[in-house]
C-alpha cells in the first residue's frame, strides 16, 4: 500500500533555517551553515540551473521523452516563466515587459483584515517558505504599504465572480484582488506558478525568485471542476487523500468526489450500521487488507478540502456495487444471505433488495449520517450498473433514494444511469458515456437535470495513456494528454446546452491503481488538461499552447516529489531531478491476482515512481 509521505518541513524561520544565511543572502549564494541541508540545497540549485540543459538521453534525464520519441521538432523550453504560462490558462493575460518583481528575504505578505483572507495569506506563506527559506510574515494590509510585498486584498467587484481574481505584478510588488477568499486562493495558486519551478522544493534553494510583470484577470468557465478518487477498489489513507486535494487546488479544481463504497470495500464508518466498515471495509481488489475512514478521518478530509476551497462530494453507490455492504448485512441481500467478500474487478452482479423496507432504513441511516458529516451541498447515490435490478424496481428505488437525499437537505447527484427516473429538484447527472449523443440524458436535462461531464473516452483517468501503460484499463480507449484535452464540455453532448453543464470531473477508478505514486502517475499530466477545460474560456483552447505551458510543470512535479507520466506528446525540458525526488524506488511487480490488466514491472521512464513525498501542505 501507499508509502506514507514523510513529514512536511516546518515553515522556516530564516534565523534558524539550516543552510540559509540570516544576513540577507545574495541570490545564487549557496547556503553554508549546515552541511546536510546545504548539500541538499546545492543539489536542488543545480537541478534548477540544469532546467535548460539539453536532453542527454541518459537515465539521469528523467524528463526526456522515452527513447524513440522524436524531439527534434519540439519547441525549445521557455527561458523562464512567462505570465501566460499558467495552467489552467487565465481568461486575460497582459504582460508588461521589464516589470518583473523579485521576492526578497524581507518580503511580507499583506492581507485584508478578514479571517478567511488571512488564512489564504497564511497558506501562501506556507507554500513559499520551504523553497525560499524566507520568513514571509503575514501582516495587515491596512498598514502603510512598503515596497517589495505581496498583497492579498478583498475588494468588491462586479466582474470577478465568486472565484475570480486579478493579479498585478509590477517591479514594486504583487497584488492579488478578489471579491472572495476563494478568489484570493486561486490567485495565490497562479502566483505560485509564476515563480521558478524550484519554488516546489521542500528544502531551501538558491534561486532568483522572480515573477514576470503584467496583469492577469481570471475567473472560471464552469462552477463545478472536479476529480474522483475511487477509495473502494483500493483503499487510500487520509494522507494520500489530502495530497490529492493539494493537487486539485493547485489546478483550481474545486470538487473532490470520493467513491466511498463498492463491491470490494465499504470505506466510511456509519454509527448505525457498524459492520459496514468492520466487515465490509476489510477487503479490496487483489485481497489486500482494505481499510476505512473513521468519522474523524472523514471530518479531517472535508475540513482540509474546505480550507482549499475544495468541496467533497461523497458517493454511496446504490443499489448496485454493494457486495461489501451485503457481506456485513446479509439481510439486505435479495436472498437474505451474506455473500463472501469480493476482491475481483467484475461489475454489475450485486444489489441491495429494492423490495425490502429494511433496505430503505439502511439507505436513510447511511445517507443521513454522511449528509450530517458533509459540509458541501452534494450527496452522490451512484446508480450505475445495477444490471440485475429490473428497470421498474430500479426506478422506484432511485426515486425513493432521491427523496431521502432531499430530506437530508442535500442535492442529489447520480451517474447518468439515473436519467430516466423522475426529476428531483436540482438533481445532477454525472455523464460517463463515450459517444456524443445520449437522448435519455438529453431528455433528463430537458426535465431540469444539470450535468457534470466525465466522458469515459476523454476524462476517465483510469484509462491507459498508450498500449504499454503498465496500469489502467482500455475499455473506453486509450487517453493520451491530447485526448484528455481535446473536447469541449460546452458542446460535447448533443441536445445539452452549455448552460445545463455544471462542469467537468475526471474520475480515477482504482482497480489497478494501488499506491500514491500510481494515483499521481494516472493524474499527471492529464488532470491539468481536464482542469483547463473546466476553468479556461474556450477562446484560450489551443493544444500546441497547452502542451508548451504544461511542459513547465514537469520540473515542478519533480521538485515536489510528485509522480507523473513522461508523456512523449509534451516537450518536457531536460532536468536532473531535485533531491526530494531522487531516492526513487521503482515499484516492481505488484500482486493483483484477480485483476484483468497485467501489472508488469514499470520502466524507469514510463512508470509511476515511488518518490518520497512531502506531506500535504499546511
Ligand atoms: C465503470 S463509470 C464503472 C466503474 C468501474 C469503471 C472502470 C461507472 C459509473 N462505473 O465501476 O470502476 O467503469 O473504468
Amino acid at each position: 500500500m501507499p508509502a506514507v509521505p514523510t513529514a512536511a518541513p516546518e515553515p522556516l524561520d530564516p534565523s534558524r533555517a539550516p543552510g540559509v544565511d540570516e544576513r540577507t543572502p545574495a541570490h545564487h549564494d549557496l547556503p553554508v551553515h549546515e552541511p546536510t541541508a546545504a548539500e541538499l540545497a546545492r543539489a536542488a540549485a543545480r537541478a534548477a540551473d540544469d532546467l535548460l540543459a539539453p536532453p542527454t538521453g541518459t537515465p539521469e534525464n528523467l524528463l526526456a521523452p522515452p527513447t524513440g520519441a522524436a524531439d527534434d521538432d519540439l519547441p525549445a523550453p521557455p527561458a523562464r516563466v512567462r505570465l501566460g504560462d499558467v495552467v489552467p490558462a487565465p481568461e486575460r493575460v497582459a504582460p508588461v515587459p521589464g516589470a518583473d518583481f523579485v521576492l526578497t528575504p524581507d518580503a511580507t505578505i499583506r492581507v485584508s483584515p478578514d479571517d478567511a483572507a488571512r488564512a489564504v495569506a497564511g497558506q501562501l506563506a506556507a507554500l513559499l517558505r520551504p523553497a525560499t527559506g524566507y520568513p514571509l510574515p503575514v501582516t495587515d494590509a491596512t498598514r502603510p504599504e512598503p515596497a517589495g510585498d505581496v498583497t492579498l486584498a478583498l475588494a468588491a467587484s462586479d466582474d470577478l465572480g465568486p472565484e475570480g481574481y486579478r493579479l498585478d505584478v509590477t517591479s514594486e510588488g504583487v497584488r492579488i484582488e478578489a471579491a472572495t477568499p476563494a478568489g484570493l486562493f486561486h490567485g495565490a495558486q497562479t502566483l505560485r506558478q509564476l515563480l521558478p519551478a524550484a519554488i516546489e522544493s521542500p528544502v531551501p534553494v538558491a534561486e532568483r525568485w522572480a515573477l514576470p510583470g503584467g496583469s492577469i484577470t481570471d475567473r472560471p468557465r464552469f462552477p463545478y471542476r472536479g476529480a474522483m478518487l475511487d477509495v473502494a477498489r483500493h483503499f487510500f489513507g487520509v494522507p494520500d487523500v489530502l495530497r490529492v486535494i493539494d493537487h486539485l487546488a493547485r489546478y483550481k479544481l474545486n470538487h473532490l468526489h470520493l467513491h466511498l463504497t463498492d463491491d470490494q470495500g465499504w470505506r466510511i464508518a456509519v454509527d448505525a450500521w457498524p459492520r459496514l466498515t468492520e466487515v465490509g471495509g476489510a477487503s479490496e481488489v487483489g485481497g489486500g487488507p482494505g481499510g476505512h475512514y473513521s468519522r474523524d478521518d472523514y471530518r479531517r478530509i472535508v475540513a482540509y478540502a474546505a480550507e482549499r476551497y475544495v468541496t467533497v462530494v461523497p458517493e454511496i453507490d446504490l443499489p448496485g456495487h454493494t457486495n461489501a455492504a451485503l457481506t456485513a448485512y446479509g439481510e439486505l441481500a435479495p436472498d437474505g444471505i451474506a455473500p463472501p467478500p469480493y476482491t475481483g474487478t467484475d461489475v454489475g452482479f450485486s444489489y441491495v433488495d429494492p423490495t425490502n423496507e429494511r433496505t430503505y432504513e439502511f439507505v436513510a441511516d447511511v445517507l443521513g449520517e454522511i449528509a450530517a458529516l458533509t459540509p458541501g451541498p452534494w450527496l452522490h447515490i451512484g446508480g450505475d450498473e445495477a444490471f440485475k435490478v429490473r428497470p421498474d424496481a430500479y426506478a422506484a428505488f432511485v426515486e425513493r433514494a432521491q427523496r431521502i437525499v432531499a430530506a437530508t437537505g442535500k442535492t442529489v447527484v447520480g451517474w447518468h444511469q439515473i436519467a430516466p427516473v423522475a426529476h428531483a429538484e436540482g438533481r445532477v447527472l454525472q455523464w460517463w458515456g463515450t459517444r456524443g449523443e445520449d437522448p435519455v440524458t438529453a431528455d433528463a436535462v430537458q426535465r431540469g437535470a444539470r450535468l457534470v461531464l466525465s466522458p469515459g473516452n476523454h476524462a476517465y483517468l483510469d484509462m491507459k495513456y498508450a498500449p504499454d501503460t503498465p496500469i489502467g484499463h482500455d475499455w473506453a480507449g486509450l487517453i493520451d494528454v491530447r485526448r484528455a484535452y481535446d473536447w469541449d464540455p460546452g458542446t460535447h453532448l448533443a441536445g445539452v446546452p452549455a448552460d445545463a453543464v455544471l462542469g467537468v470531473e475526471a474520475p480515477l477508478w482504482t482497480e489497478s491503481v494501488t499506491s500514491r505514486a500510481e494515483v499521481e502517475f494516472m493524474l499527471f499530466p492529464r488532470l491539468p488538461a481536464i482542469a483547463e477545460l473546466g476553468w479556461s474560456p474556450r477562446a484560450t483552447h489551443d493544444w500546441a499552447g497547452f502542451r508548451d505551458r504544461l511542459a513547465g510543470h514537469g520540473p515542478r512535479w519533480i521538485a515536489a516529489g510528485t509522480a507523473f507520466h513522461r508523456s512523449p506528446e509534451i516537450p518536457w525540458p531536460a532536468e536532473r531531478p531535485a533531491p526530494a525526488a531522487r531516492q526513487a524506488a521503482i515499484p516492481t511487480q505488484t500482486e493483483q491476482p484477480t485483476h484483468a490488466v497485467p501489472h508488469t514491472a514499470i520502466p524507469a521512464q514510463a512508470g509511476p515512481e515511488e518518490a518520497p513525498a512531502p506531506a500535504p501542505s499546511a
